[in-house]
């Protein structure tokens, strides 16, 4: 058995019980796919995460990639790369990509179910397996010529990496130097030093990678408005027939030594520096650099929110194990009986705490980020929320920083809960939590940190939007707590929950407060940058407590239907977690809006030397 725990039982609840997939599927809006087969291919995944593709997950850590630099090469363990290359032999690397490109028409919602076991078992064969994605981004932005090329990309497999940063350009993406020259044949020279990049070399993995890479071309403006996305193969290729010819000038001159996740190989890549140009195409000859890689980065952060939920689902499943088969002590109601009975940990109230909040935070993320992946296809969109396309764009996007800075958050603090339950255990590497708190880590860092995460989520998603996509969430957390969900059971819950609404729309309008305020007083902006990390993990906490209630409303009516055995455990299990989620968290954002109300830039004012 490998160290990865799935939990398929939970993904079909969410997209067929919950969402209502299998409705929508019958409809024909996919083609052929049907629930049945969508059901087939979470089991398919499944076995391969849980087999070989998750069994190289120890090795492939303790034996990180190694840089030669003589040839600017990156060696991956060969245990790893068996792993992936069972991913690719199951087409799961390109499934999804657009029909034109070779791929099926599959919802979002299914899509993401399905990355979140490759994800859990194997994250950084997610990260490598982003070729034909990005090559799909690249044609969908391209010029007809550099259509050809896409295909060519998807064909033989290619990898692809996405470079944004620089020594001096981390957070500020716009301070980037990276420079483009252009040739008079209509290509461009790239010349500059780009680190930190995610699979800018492969070892035998790929034939040829593509970078696409924003850059700044001479006499452009500053900030991020000024760079271009270019398109810089590895190597060259025929642009007809994608025959591979000459190294490009795109070296990796370093690799990092990581705390974690050390099997995606995380590289400086040098442009043009060693006496070969570094050639670029501009990609769609448009310079709209910024916008074009913020489709890949949109992608990408999904990615990383799913990611982290995925780690600490199976961090909670591992704990779950473990607690029911380690005996430790006696119930606490004999602990004046020397001679009672041991137990199991489960036996423990405080092991029963932490089990229920690693539960709840998984569970409810998992429910957050299909119900945001459900809003990526209009027609999804339209049956769970009744949004049309403009308004599901908008509630993806207002999602996004929820799933990626929460997620990311909430798995790593509750994690280090499934690594307590294990005792001094969870601290050895015989067991596969430690290296998920260090593989988890990057979750909250890269693709834009916490506090861009939360910046973005009020600056852009809601201020900008005016509210329109938090309204219309808003107004749907407000129906679930006018109904009568739970039929008289979750009445307390649901009024706990109008709490937590009341709450978050107060902290809203603080913010929005102080935002205002900034026009007459700019120092004003501070209390929002003081508060928006904070704000963010609240509305994370209040859509996990109203989707954890919402899958509650769905299990009792499973439960008053009469289910039997494994099912009935399970929806018992909805039902305890949802109404344990709103007891126990949710009250605790009152005291975040008191907190937020009474902001005060005292330690903005705060002289350094003191800190
Ligand atoms: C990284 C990679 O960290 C880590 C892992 C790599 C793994 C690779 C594999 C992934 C595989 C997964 C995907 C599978 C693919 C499947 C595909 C299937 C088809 N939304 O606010 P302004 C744009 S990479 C959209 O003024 P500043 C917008 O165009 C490094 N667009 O910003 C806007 O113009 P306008 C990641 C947005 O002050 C323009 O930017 N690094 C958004 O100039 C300017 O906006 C980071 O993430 C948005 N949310 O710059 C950097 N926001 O306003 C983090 C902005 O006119 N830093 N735009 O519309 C930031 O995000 C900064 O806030 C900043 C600030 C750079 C945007
Ligand atoms: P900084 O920007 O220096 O941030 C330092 C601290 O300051 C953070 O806590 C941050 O939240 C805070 N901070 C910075 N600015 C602000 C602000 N305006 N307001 C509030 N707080 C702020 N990049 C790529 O382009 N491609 C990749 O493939 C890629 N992969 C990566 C893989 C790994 C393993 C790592 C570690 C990084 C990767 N990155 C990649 C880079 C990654 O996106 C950046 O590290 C990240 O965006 C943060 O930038 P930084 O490290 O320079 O930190």
């Amino acid at each position: 058995m490998g160290h990865y725990k799935s939990n398929v039982r939970d993904l079909e609840f969410n997209l067929f019980e919950v969402l209502g997939l299998g409705k929508i599927l019958e409809s024909g809006a996919y083609g052929d796919l049907d629930a049945d087969t969508v059901k087939e291919m979470l089991n398919e995944v499944r076995r391969l995460a849980e087999g070989p593709l998750g069994e190289s997950f120890t090795d492939a850590d303790r034996n990180p990639p190694v840089f030669d630099p003589e040839t600017h090469t990156v060696s991956l363990p060969e245990s790893f790369k068996k792993s992936y290359r069972t991913l690719q032999e199951g087409g799961w690397d390109s499934f999804s990509v657009d029909p034109e490109l070779g791929g099926i028409d599959v919802p979002r919602a299914a899509y993401w179910a399905i990355a979140e076991l490759i994800l859990g078992a194997q994250p950084a064969a997610f990260m490598y397996a982003a070729g034909p994605g990005f090559a799909n981004i690249f044609y969908n932005n391209a010029t007809e010529e550099q259509q050809k090329w896409a295909k060519i990309a998807v064909e033989q497999g290619w990898g692809a990496t996405m470079v944004l940063t620089e020594p001096d350009a981390g957070s500020d993406v716009g301070a980037g130097r990276t420079k483009a020259v252009q040739q008079e044949d209509g290509s461009w020279h790239i010349e500059g030093v780009k680190r930190f990049i995610t699979s800018a070399d492969a070892d035998d993995l790929f034939p040829n990678i593509m970078h696409l890479v924003l850059a700044r071309p001479e006499g452009a403006g500053p900030g991020t408005k000024g760079l271009s996305l270019f398109f810089v193969p590895k190597f060259h290729f025929d642009h007809e027939t994608g025959e591979l010819g000459e190294r490009n000038g795109v070296f990796v001159t370093n690799v990092e030594h990581k705390m974690g996740l050390k099997v995606s190989a995380t590289c400086e890549v040098t442009f043009g520096g060693h006496g070969v140009p570094a050639k670029g195409w501009l990609v769609g000859e448009v310079h709209k650099g910024i916008a074009q890689m913020f489709e890949v980065i949109e992608h990408a952060r999904m990615m990383v929110g799913t990611k982290a939920i995925a780690t600490l689902s199976t961090g909670y499943l591992n704990a779950l194990d473990y607690a029911k088969q380690r005996v430790q002590g006696a119930d606490l109601t004999k602990m004046s009986d020397k001679t009672a009975p041991r137990v199991t940990i489960t036996h423990h109230p405080d092991v029963r705490r932490s089990l229920a909040t690693q539960k709840a935070y998984a569970e409810g993320l998992r429910a957050v980020y299909l119900y945001t992946a459900a809003h990526q296809d209009a027609d999804v969109a339209a049956a769970v929320s009744g949004a049309d396309a403009d308004l599901a764009a908008r509630v993806n996007d207002l999602l996004l920083p929820i799933v990626k800075g929460v997620g990311s958050e909430r798995a790593y603090q509750y994690l280090t809960e499934s690594l307590q339950t294990l005792g001094g255990s969870g601290f050895l590497q015989d067991y596969p939590i430690e290296q998920y708190i260090r593989d988890a880590k990057i979750d909250s860092l890269y693709e834009g940190t916490t506090a861009i995460q939360a910046q973005d989520f009020f600056f852009r998603k809601i201020a900008r939007d005016r509210g329109v996509a938090l309204g219309h969430v808003a107004g749907q957390v407000q129906k679930f707590i006018d109904s009568e969900a739970g039929n008289g059971r979750l009445k307390a819950e649901r009024k706990l929950l109008a709490t937590a609404l009341e709450d978050v729309q107060a902290m809203a309008a603080t913010l929005t407060g102080h935002l205002m305020g900034a026009q007459e007083q700019t120092d004003e902006l501070y209390k929002v940058g003081l508060g928006s990390v904070r704000f963010l993990l609240s509305v994370g906490d209040l859509l996990i407590g109203w989707q954890l209630l919402r899958q509650a409303e769905v299990a009792g009516a499973a439960l008053d239907a009469g289910a039997e055995g494994a099912d009935q455990a399970f929806y018992q299990g909805k039902v305890g977690v949802a109404q344990f989620f709103a007891r126990n968290i949710l009250p605790e954002l009152t005291a975040t809006r008191t907190i937020l109300s009474n902001l005060d830039n005292d330690i903005m004012e705060l002289d350094e030397a003191a800190f």
